[in-house]
């Protein structure tokens, strides 16, 4: 067992871990050599300013704590919120030291518009290898041909990787089709309600959404089939933000065949998974698959684009070969069409990411990750919760409040109270986006802490007295807001929820917690 996770809470002590500036830049001595006239004695951040003379009181030098206690505090304070809470939210994971090394590294003060061996501007020598070695490792880490596939590692993240794939794919107005928000679809798979465009890609182009079967929870295919033979799109989008099944990307692959469109898999959700080989890969099917790389990747924020290179399609008659183009396409979309210059830092963040996504240790932890998602499922069920689709095959479980006469507006903010973060979440049939019926629980972050599935099954007891509370709350109150400040102002309720917090805190901070130590 590691050691727990140890951050003290934050008493307002401003010079709590202040470290003192050391100062290890060669070009500190190279500054007082060039000005001369300072005694050796005086080398270090201070003397190197008085000696340039030039914007007094800024060296760079300082560490946050002494430069910026305001914001140090707050960066502590989430640091202490992070390691004595639970941290269900699906979409959640906590990065590694390695990784955040590089993020928090000098690759953050370059630029580099453009790609490796053609940039805009001089310098970029290193970033040319950062960039080419990530490439290389998102290729590995999918075992994905160099000759079939090629990546963009330059989006700053899903949602501008999406676009960026519609756009190059696309024209202006051009149809796509791609599961509905209130159904697990994600934002830019084209949302929009019946009096508004909500999403740049429902803006931009005419979306029509695929829905779930209301019965079973599962993605109606069978209308999606009906659906495109008439919308006729050119893309089509697989992928998910709130369900907890696989997709069936054979068959929405044939839909796509037959009506001539582009494949996108946006597996931002689940591209740990797909990488640990726990659950079935998108890139057998589709033409483009997306991702984020902080979600069960477990790397820095940052997103990708996968393309098929080589050989599309052969003329059953003629033999004739046609050839993908996505490369030149997604590249030019990208950069320079609606990007500028990729944030290396984040790059060669997530190169580190990926070669510990290609271990047999990420492997072991996507196992405990779908273990761990089973076991809440089950501690769930078993306690008489409602989940949409009746259980789980991946990371997360979508709980369906409604039979027990909650909504999971309320039960989020009383998990909340309580330190176990949670979000609400529509189920099928949900006419509420504020107060929709369902709540998301997620496995990956805490799995990163090293939960097994006894501890699950811990959480879910948590869970499970917060929402007996809320819904003891929810008895002698009438709207949500009314909800909301009754349980900051009655003092039975106050007691109780500091109580259930006492206790999740403190078998929270008994787990390890993966990043810097204090930071
Ligand atoms: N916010 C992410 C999620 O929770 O699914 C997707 O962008």
């Amino acid at each position: 067992m590691h050691p727990p996770c140890g951050v003290t809470p934050v008493t307002g002590d401003r010079t709590r871990g202040a470290a003192p500036a050391t100062v290890t830049c060669r070009s500190w001595d190279r500054l007082g050599q060039l000005q001369g006239s300072q005694p050796r004695a005086q080398h270090g951040p201070a003397a190197a300013t008085a000696a340039a003379g030039h914007v007094p009181g800024w060296t760079g030098q300082e560490s946050l704590a002494e430069s910026d206690p305001e914001m140090w505090s707050l960066v502590q304070k989430e640091k202490d919120r992070q390691c004595r809470g639970l941290e269900l939210i699906a979409s959640e994971n906590f990065c590694s030291r390695a990784a955040l090394e590089a993020l928090g590294s000098c690759l953050n003060n370059k630029y580099s518009e453009g790609y490796p061996g053609k940039r805009y501007y001089g310098g970029a020598e290193v970033v040319d290898q950062i960039e080419l070695l990530c490439e290389q490792r998102a290729l590995e880490a999918f075992d994905l041909d160099p000759t079939r596939w090629g990546v963009n590692v330059q989006p700053y993240s899903g949602s501008p990787a999406n676009f960026a794939a519609y756009t190059a794919l696309l024209q202006p107005h051009d149809r796509l089709m791609g599961l509905d928000l209130p159904d697990g679809g994600h934002l830019t798979h084209g949302y929009m309600t019946d009096v508004k465009r909500i999403s740049a890609t429902s803006i931009f182009f005419e979306s029509m959404p695929y829905k779930l079967d209301p019965a079973t929870g599962l993605i109606d295919y069978a209308q999606l089939e009906v659906t495109a033979r008439l919308f006729r799109p050119r893309l089509i989008i697989a992928g998910t933000s709130a369900y907890a099944r696989l997709i069936d990307y054979a068959r929405i692959k044939r839909v796509c065949e037959e009506v001539k469109a582009y494949l996108l898999a946006d597996m931002a959700h689940i591209s740990g998974l797909v990488a640990a080989k726990a659950i079935p890969s998108p890139f057998e099917h589709a033409d483009v698959v997306t991702s984020t790389t902080h979600k069960t990747l477990r790397g820095a924020r940052s997103g990708l684009i996968f393309y098929r290179k080589g050989v599309r399609s052969v003329d059953k008659k003629t033999g004739k070969e046609t050839l993908y183009d996505l490369e030149d396409r997604i590249n030019f979309s990208v950069f320079p069409s609606l990007q500028g210059g990729p944030h290396n830092h984040a790059i060669a963040a997530v190169a580190v990411a990926l070669k510990q996504a290609s271990s047999p240790a990420f492997q072991e932890y996507c196992q405990q990750v779908l273990r761990n998602a089973k076991a809440m499922a089950q501690a769930l069920l078993q306690r008489g919760y409602t989940l949409v689709s009746g259980g789980t095959d991946n990371h997360l479980v979508l709980v369906d409040l409604r039979p027990k006469g909650i909504d999971g507006a309320r039960a989020e903010r009383v998990l909340e109270l309580v330190s176990i973060t949670a979000n609400k979440n529509t189920c099928p049939g949900d006419k509420s986006a504020l107060t929709p019926g369902g709540l998301r629980l997620g496995a990956p972050a805490l799995t990163s802490r090293q939960f097994r599935e006894e501890d699950f099954q811990k959480v879910v007891e948590f869970i499970d007295e917060g929402i007996t509370l809320a819904l003891d709350v929810k008895s002698k109150t009438s709207k949500l807001q009314d909800f909301k400040t009754f349980l900051l102002q009655d003092s039975e309720t106050q007691q109780r929820l500091s109580n259930l917090r006492q206790r999740v805190e403190t078998f929270a901070r008994a787990f390890p917690m993966p990043g810097f130590s204090d930071h």
